[in-house]
């Protein structure tokens, strides 16, 4: 009897070590099966759903299997996706495990095959301190001081063009952020970046700690590192804007995309030689261009607009939450100032180029404008701000690219109209509604477009997709504080979902997040290709139609896609240095994100 257990052990003890070592013996069935879901996780309250695909038919049921431990917490059906697929991949499933709440880790199976998820966790700890990961990737796009690689740059910037004084005057507009991949700085996004971090401490202080100094460098000072990080982008915007009607809008130009390079030996060569002094351009509300291609412009009021917004929202911060009288005052007052600025050059500055025709093409204003009223309303209390703040609302209404499937780069800048948000609690029910219908207007047609595709995602893939995704979140988390109306949730969900894994390649789009999972790792940086270190935190440009990605010169990947044969037909990511097109981090894409993903921390 005992030989009998023994022998029986024994060959229990080797069918498993056979199951370990020769999976592909034992398998159920051949053709690969995917599950794509949110590799951090979900909260308990979430409705959790993943998406699995397949080539053919997937059969069977779905478990939920908490780990350690290997129970089976849940099993459900797998529900057969209505919209049609994105090519190749004919057969798309919802594996909607909401009703599991308790707090835990675990990962999706599928039954009938050896096909499983990762690890992940539900629980209100899910998101953890992930928006202050995101804090990371702004100090390492700092420039003059980089705390990430303790490193000086630019200290040249720069000399005036367009701009009052003579051409090629020294102006002092060191300082700022590296604006994606390349070194340029553009107020353009800069001032969006700043805000839109204030705005996130106003509307979620609780979460933000303290552990860097102004510098960026570890170690408390007293103030919470997302002001410290907005702090930088005020104090860059008081630079560029160094008379009460004086605004410089861009440092450098694509002069700069001299290959792979150290910030602090930047060969690029404005006419001064290498390393040396940039072109910092004014807004002087007209066309610019130093070389054949020129931008267009009709004024300046989405820079000053958001500029002003910025700067009332520093105002606010500085004085009523850190107590620095002083600083608050020289904010207001540049608020005032950048304000009235825009009020007397009605319009848009685009970004300028240099050897080539792409730029940040930014037509709107009133959207800027419309916010950079209502922030001085709400510090100022004059009601003039309130009755312009208004005016630019009705104008703005529900511009957006919302509605359409492409859209010139940068076109509604910043992709989002903070302005009907700020003015909300300040204008009676009518107005209010108002406000929430111009919201509602373009999250209606997301929704329409998510019913198109299996993973419900209702953006369009044009450039910096990912900044879209995280619009239509902010804009959604925006409409529900208005409204009270949460019936867009799921929509925001899949959306948020995308961005950390749900989608085909089952990539997050930030590098780093989550630490243990698949996320950008090659990306298109001078920081990553010269030090093979990468702060978390950066969202990368995303994924884009096929047929766009085709046509992108120059683009030539440093290895095989290891997504290949995840592709399809219609959409694509590559996670490669030399796709330029979808796996650039950018800092404005990152600071949106900060405000969604500190939302969704407990
Ligand atoms: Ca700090
Ligand atoms: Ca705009
Ligand atoms: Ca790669």
């Amino acid at each position: 009897m005992l030989q009998k257990t023994i022998l029986l052990t024994l060959i229990t003890s080797i069918s498993v070590i056979l199951l370990a070592f020769s999976p592909s013996l034992f398998k159920k069935e051949s053709t690969p099966a995917y599950i794509r879901h949110n590799l951090l996780g979900y909260l308990p309250e979430d409705a959790k759903v993943a998406i699995a695909f397949s080539e053919k038919p997937i059969l069977g049921v779905f478990e939920l299997v908490e780990e350690p431990g290997g129970r089976v917490v849940l099993s459900g059906n797998l529900k057969r996706s209505e919209a049609p697929g994105w090519g190749r991949f004919e057969y798309y499933y919802e594996l909607d495990f909401s009703q599991a709440k308790t707090s835990g880790d675990y990962y999706l199976r599928l039954k009938n095959s050896d096909v499983r998820s990762t690890t992940f966790r539900i629980g209100p700890d899910a998101f953890g301190r992930t928006h202050e990961d995101l804090l990371e990737f702004m100090r390492q796009q700092r420039c003059g001081y980089n705390p990430f690689l303790d490193m000086v740059c630019h200290q040249r910037d720069g000399r005036a063009f367009y701009g009052p004084m003579p051409d090629s005057t020294y102006v002092d507009v060191s300082g700022g952020w590296h604006d994606a991949g390349d070194q340029l700085k553009y107020l353009i996004t800069s001032s969006n970046a700043t805000a839109r971090m204030i705005h996130a401490y106003v509307l979620e202080p609780e979460k933000f700690a303290d552990r860097y100094n102004a510098l960026g460098q570890e170690g408390e000072n007293g103030i919470p590192d997302v002001l410290d990080e907005a702090r930088w982008g005020l104090d860059w915007i008081h630079k560029m804007h160094p008379a009460p009607d004086q605004l410089f809008h861009q440092v450098a130009d694509d002069r700069d995309h001299r290959g792979w390079k150290w910030p602090d030996q930047d060969p690029s060569d404005y006419g001064w030689g290498p390393n040396s002094y940039r072109a910092a351009y004014f807004a002087s509300g007209k066309p610019q261009g130093l070389n054949q291609f020129q931008s267009k412009a009709t004024g300046i009021a989405n820079l000053a607009g958001r500029s002003a917004a910025a700067m009332a929202l520093g105002y606010r911060v500085w004085k009523e939450e850190l107590n620095d009288d002083i600083y608050a005052a020289q904010c207001l007052k540049a608020a005032i100032e950048l304000y009235e600025m825009g009020r007397a050059q009605e319009g848009f500055q685009q970004g300028n180029s240099y050897g080539a025709p792409y730029r940040y093409t930014e037509d709107t204003w009133t959207d800027d404008m419309e916010w950079g009223a209502a922030e001085l309303y709400g510090v100022t209390g004059e009601s003039h701000y309130l009755e312009e703040a208004k005016q630019y609302a009705r104008q703005a209404a529900a511009i957006s690219w919302m509605p359409f499937d492409t859209a010139d780069h940068y076109k509604f800048y910043p992709f989002i109209n903070v302005g009907h948000f700020a003015l909300y609690p300040h204008v009676d029910k009518s107005f209010q509604d108002t406000l929430a219908a111009y919201y509602r207007d373009g999250i209606e047609q997301c929704l329409k477009r998510s019913n198109s595709n299996a993973f419900q995602v209702g953006i369009p893939f044009i450039w910096c997709s990912n900044n879209l995704a995280c619009a239509l979140i902010t804009q959604i988390l925006f409409y529900e504080k208005m409204t009270g109306d949460r019936k867009y949730h799921n929509l925001l969900l899949a959306q948020r979902d995308w961005l950390l894994g749900r989608n085909p390649w089952g990539s997050s789009m930030f590098t780093g997040i989550p630490g243990d999972g698949e996320y950008p790792l090659d990306v298109h940086t001078s920081v990553y290709v010269k030090t093979g270190r990468m702060a978390p935190g950066g969202l990368v440009d995303g994924p884009i139609y096929k047929k766009v990605h085709d046509q992108q010169l120059g683009l030539v990947l440093t290895h095989p896609d290891e997504f290949a044969s995840l592709q399809n037909n219609y959409v694509i990511y590559q996670d490669d240095t030399g796709d330029y097109a979808t796996n650039e981090p950018t800092m404005d894409g990152t600071a949106d994100a900060v405000y969604w993903m500190a939302a969704f921390a407990r």
